[in-house]
């Protein structure tokens, strides 16, 4: 069966992941062993490559897509330059699994993105051959520039590669590295690796662009094609080549697939095949004697060598990154989880809201699938932008359309969303323009670690005047607040939600949802527990244990509202229990725990209090349970914390 997914017959086989269906990857450890391969041994080991990561993603999940398509282009730059001497930052980083396999960490797939395991990007805590630490687009260029310029400055001899794809090219960051490099011609090599894909099919100018170059015959090989034409022309030809060769900057459009880099000060090679190593191995060569900087433009296909992966309609974005997937059928493996998502809840509200609400609009940052919208974008074209990886400029182009009177839901992951605060500062908040910041993936969000848990929002939030900023525990709380925010039309408001799906165990709620008003859930004399978003269904849990296991008696409140916070009902609570305890699936250090404490002092009220959340540390990556242990968030962990801090005898 799997013949027919794979486009060459010698790459299916069962296992490739053992010595002797994978033979030549078995036998390389670093990088000096590619060194010595010839063409067609790497031609082979490509191949090798291909059938080890389709067997081993099969079983993990991970970036597939990416990184079958990017398989010789590696090999390439392994063979061609010195790691970890030579450097290479790989932009977003989850494209580096076959750079992983050549640098002598093989051995470790089967634990990629688990807990205690391989991580799924570049990281430099796991390999010297990592030279920097990625996960967000857009950070290649300005690093690895970084990196040239002080190898300049210490009169260093190395390269400086920076691999970034046509989707993080948009990035306003990688825009303003050209922009500079261009200035100070340092010497240093971009790879732009242009497959036509961001995760979904890339939109915008540049994309149009690069795929002209990529496709058009004419304007590909116009410079061949004009060279051999003036020279033909009898007795004329050399002079009037030579003429019209001075004449640059007209004529340099003709001739030139990448003026828009050459404009900018960078040399343009390209646009060449990266799927044909000797011509890889002949371009790098030529572009590394290079004394200034140089772009190198590679066309790939994404998910190259597997047919389902190689899909470049939308379907095929699925195969971006994903669960574990059956590589005979194509399939991946169902969760048996039939509950909605968080982020397809949310595309269903939107579509019933814009129905009857004609300014509703929609914004994503070249994640329509991912933050439930795909369907929202086929039924609402016009009113549906994607903005592509541009967070910063979504945010402000948002700004643009609510100062117009439209009602702009931009959703964006929270670890993105970072990107523009200033934005969301200064072109939302200063100017109380109804922008509604949808946070999509709040809290910690797993497989993708430490670059992707979206935990500093509670923070990075709650500081800004005038933001309404609130968090639901569950479907029906997370409708009720959409409508809500639907209808808010006197300034910015924000709600942050998870991965994955709505708990159902959780009690009705008793105080209808409104602005400011918190839900007591459970009633309880000893502790008040204020839990926000996720952490609800966790405290309810709590609650139960210490009731059966320590006689102590809780209540829970779900506070909703990050701002404004319920102060009256919490006040009212402590009065009696005169111990509180906050837990977030947020940072302890400036969430919302902080800013419970600074309402209670603020009221002049002092409790015994306990803040818990996601310590002052980077969390790793792995199953979200296995994490919450690791940071003791798991409801053992905060059932033991919380009564030996009661129990205390100070307390
Ligand atoms: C700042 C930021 N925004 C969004 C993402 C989510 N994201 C990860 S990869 C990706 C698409 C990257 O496309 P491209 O650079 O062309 O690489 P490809 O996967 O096609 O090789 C996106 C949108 C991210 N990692 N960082």
């Amino acid at each position: 069966m799997a013949e027919l997914f794979l486009t060459r017959p010698e790459e299916n086989n069962e296992s490739g992941n053992t010595s002797k269906q994978t033979p030549l990857l078995h036998s390389v450890f670093s990088p000096q062993d590619v060194k010595g391969l010839k063409i067609d041994e790497l031609i082979h080991l490509a191949s090798e490559i291909r059938s080890f990561l389709i067997d081993s993603l099969a079983q993990t999940g991970g970036h597939l897509a990416p990184n079958l398509g990017i398989v010789e282009l590696t090999l390439a730059l392994h063979k061609l330059f010195d790691l970890p001497k030579d450097e290479i930052v790989w932009d977003v980083g989850h494209q580096v699994y076959v750079h992983k396999l050549l640098t002598g960490r093989r051995h470790r797939f089967d634990s990629l993105r688990q807990y205690g395991g391989l991580s799924g990007f570049s990281n430099r805590d796991e390999s010297i051959y990592d030279s920097f630490t990625t996960g967000h687009g857009g950070t290649s260029i300005s690093s690895a520039f970084g990196k040239a310029c002080a190898r300049d400055l210490v009169g260093g001899k190395e390269h400086h590669i920076a691999v970034i794809g046509d989707g993080a090219m948009t990035e306003g960051m990688a825009l303003e590295a050209i922009n500079h490099i261009g200035h100070t011609q340092t010497r240093l090599i971009i790879i732009l690796n242009d497959n036509g894909m961001s995760i979904a099919p890339n939109v915008g100018g540049y994309s149009r662009y690069f795929d002209r170059v990529r496709n058009e015959p004419m304007f590909r090989s116009g410079k061949e094609y004009l060279t051999h034409l003036v020279k033909g022309i009898p007795n004329y030809g050399d002079r009037m080549y030579h003429l019209m060769s001075k004449m640059k900057d007209s004529f340099k459009y003709l001739l030139t697939p990448g003026v828009i880099f050459e404009e900018l000060g960078l040399r343009y090679v390209g646009p060449v095949d990266g799927h044909n190593i000797s011509e890889l191995l002949e371009v790098l060569n030529e572009v590394k004697a290079y004394n200034r900087p140089v772009l190198l433009h590679v066309k790939t296909i994404k998910g190259k060598g597997f047919l389902p992966a190689e899909d470049t309609s939308c379907k095929g974005a699925k195969w971006h990154g994903g669960g574990p997937f059956d590589k005979h059928t194509g399939k991946f493996i169902a969760t048996g989880d039939q509950r909605l998502t968080y982020s397809q809840i949310f595309g269903n509200k939107l579509i019933e809201m814009a129905q009857t609400d004609l300014s509703l609009c929609a914004i994503t940052a070249a994640m329509p699938d991912g933050t439930g919208l795909s369907q929202y974008a086929n039924r609402f074209p016009d009113r549906f932008f994607d903005v592509a990886m541009a967070e910063q400029h979504g945010v402000t182009f948002a700004a643009g359309l609510a100062s117009k009177g439209l009602k702009p839901f931009v959703a964006i992951y929270s670890t993105f969303l970072q990107r523009a605060y200033d934005q969301i500062i200064h072109d939302v908040c200063l100017q109380k323009l109804p922008v509604r910041l949808c946070l999509d993936r709040g809290g910690l969000v797993g497989a993708d670690g430490p670059t992707h848990h979206g935990v500093f929002d509670y923070a990075y939030l709650r500081c800004l005047p005038d933001l309404l900023f609130m968090s639901p525990r569950n479907q029906s709380e997370f409708n009720g607040m959409l409508e809500l925010m639907q209808a808010y039309d006197s300034g910015p408001s924000a709600i942050r939600y998870p991965r994955g799906n709505s708990p159902e165990n959780l009690p009705d709620g008793t105080v209808p949802l409104a602005i400011g008003r918190a839900d007591k859930l459970l009633a309880g004399g000893d502790i008040t527990i204020v839990a926000i978003g996720t952490m609800v269904s966790q405290a309810i849990s709590v609650a139960q244990s210490l009731k059966t296991d320590f006689s102590i008696s809780a209540s829970v409140i779900d506070a909703r509202f990050v701002k404004p916070l319920d102060e009256k009902l919490i006040l009212d609570e402590v009065k009696q229990s005169q111990h509180i305890v906050t837990i977030e699936e947020g940072t302890v250090t400036g969430g919302f725990g902080s800013c419970v404490l600074e309402a209670l002092s603020r009221n002049g009220s002092y409790p015994k209090t306990l803040v818990l959340g996601i310590p002052d540390q980077f969390v790793t990556h792995g199953d979200i349970q296995k994490l919450y242990q690791h940071i003791g968030l798991d409801v053992p962990s905060l059932v033991k914390t919380i009564s030996t801090w009661y129990l205390r005898k100070d307390a």
